[in-house]
């Protein structure tokens, strides 16, 4: 009978315990919970209004011959600190550039799943294939082209008097076959094309005269390698520009920018 009741009392003793036991991981996994649930909802505050930025990519190729200046154009549009004068030859089959546009989109969207705010920002960016003048950079060319989703491409041509012959023997039939087969294959048409006169400073000091008749001027002058370009692309916007002096440059730019961003800088084609 000792024995009975001994357990029994054993018995409650243990039970007691357990339940003790018991009432106290509750209690910590209830401060548990309720650090964690704190810590979530300072996280929460913290990531409230979190921004994202991405980029809209718009591949800009520039071609055109030897020393016609595109090297020079392209520093004069994103380094326009730099002298001209002092780049050199494109090296390679071509160099690489970025230029993020002023201002860009926004759009605000709530996360259910983690309960807070999530900012969108998106910029357009140009990259730009800055091409050398020669041949044996065309093939690379031509597959970037085919292969790019969203792009623009710019001509170079020298208006220096006396250099038409190195603007036709670049722009050649051959070449604007090739380039059209290229187009062919191309997952998107071009968004635009550009011809560039450049080298205005050096057109004598009669045809500079009048912005207007200079441009028809290099266009007359020109008239083998332009037939060969609007063959292929239609009527391009031309523009007569020198990257030394900074002539023409803002108006090009501005239509550039035009194919890539709204007035507010958002991307036209996201
Ligand atoms: N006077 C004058 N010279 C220029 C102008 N633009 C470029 N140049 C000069 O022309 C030369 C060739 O310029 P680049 O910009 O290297 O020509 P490019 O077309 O990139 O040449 P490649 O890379 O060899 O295909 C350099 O000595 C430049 O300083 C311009 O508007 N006026
Ligand atoms: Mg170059």
């Amino acid at each position: 009978m000792g024995n009975v009741s001994w357990t029994i009392s054993s018995l409650n003793t243990a039970l007691g315990a357990f339940s003790a036991l018991a009432t106290l991981i509750a209690a910590l996994l209830l401060v548990r919970t309720e650090s964690l649930r704190a810590r979530l909802k300072k996280l929460q505050e913290l990531c409230d209004g979190i921004t994202f930025t991405k980029f809209e990519d718009t591949s800009v190729f520039i071609l055109g011959p030897r020393t016609a200046g595109k090297t020079s154009v392209v520093t004069a549009w994103i380094h326009i600190w730099k002298e001209v004068m002092k780049v050199s030859a494109t090296p390679v089959d071509f160099v690489e550039h970025r230029y993020q546009f002023a201002g860009a989109s926004y759009e605000a969207v709530f996360d259910n799943s983690v309960g807070i705010n999530i900012g969108k920002r998106t910029h357009a960016r140009a990259i730009i294939y800055d091409y050398a003048g020669e041949d044996a950079a065309l093939p690379s060319a031509l597959e970037k082209i085919s292969q790019a989703k969203q792009y623009v491409i710019i001509f170079v041509l020298t208006c220096e008097p006396e250099k038409e012959r190195l603007n036709a023997e670049y722009f050649n039939t051959n070449f604007l076959k090739r380039m059209q087969n290229a187009l062919g294959k191309a997952e998107q048409p071009t968004l635009a094309s550009f011809v560039l006169f450049n080298k205005h400073d050096l057109l004598s000091n009669e045809v500079r005269l009048d912005d207007d008749s200079a441009l028809v001027h290099s266009k007359t002058r020109n008239e083998v390698a332009l037939g060969n370009i609007r063959a292929v692309f239609g009527q391009p916007k031309t523009f007569l520009v020198s990257a030394e002096t900074g002539f023409g440059i803002s108006p090009f730019l501005r239509a550039l920018s035009a194919c890539m961003v709204d007035a507010e800088g958002a991307p036209k084609n996201a």
